[in-house]
């Protein structure tokens, strides 16, 4: 029998810190023995999700896909961290449920808006504000915040070492 799986799924704004802190896990993890995978939703698309763009359809999708592929690495016993917005709550019901309720962990990386459109590490907030990039999630495309999240981290009030680490402890013991 493989060992147990599951993947923790990471949602939250742009600039929130959810690829930053996913990175961080999959490092966390490794010392303490387990091998695990980031899925970073801005990544796939470079490749697996090229086709798509943030037409709500096109994010269902992306998502969807990136559901699928944290359910087949889970099958084959690797540990998945899912770093994507997914700024819908039906969106991911539907994770939820490709996934499996029972191997899956929401987190809600809750960072404000207002920092996130501060930190701005790409300068996409302030393209959006300019109206260069329609429907950007937090400006002109909502985001609707987990209503029982496994975890909540606000990565104001707290160092990445200190996110991570929560995480770490609160949500991967049963899989160490
Ligand atoms: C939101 C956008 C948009 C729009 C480009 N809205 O912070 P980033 O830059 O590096 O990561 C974001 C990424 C979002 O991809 P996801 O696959 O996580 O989104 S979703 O779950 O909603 O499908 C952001 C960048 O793409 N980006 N345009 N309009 N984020």
């Amino acid at each position: 029998a493989g060992q147990q799986a599951a993947t923790l799924w990471l949602t939250g704004l742009s600039g929130a810190g959810k690829s930053t802190l996913a990175y961080a896990l999959e490092r966390r993890l490794l010392a303490a023995g387990r091998l695990s995978c980031v899925l970073d939703g801005d990544n796939m698309r470079h490749h697996l999700n090229g086709d798509l763009g943030f037409s709500p359809r096109d994010r269902q999708e992306n998502i969807r896909r990136g559901a699928v592929v944290a359910r087949l690495m889970n099958d084959a016993g690797m540990m998945v961290i899912c770093a994507f917005i997914s700024p819908l709550r039906s969106d991911r019901d539907m994770a939820r449920q490709i996934i499996g309720s029972d191997d899956f962990m929401e987190a809600y990386i809750s960072t404000p808006c207002a920092l996130c459109e501060e930190r701005d590490p790409k300068g996409l907030y302030k393209k959006a504000r300019a109206g260069l990039i329609p429907a950007f999630t937090g400006v002109s495309a909502p985001y609707e915040a987990p209503l029982a999240p496994a975890l909540t981290l606000d990565t104001s009030m707290l160092s990445l070492e200190q996110a991570c680490e929560r995480l770490f402890q609160q949500l991967c013991p049963r899989f160490i």
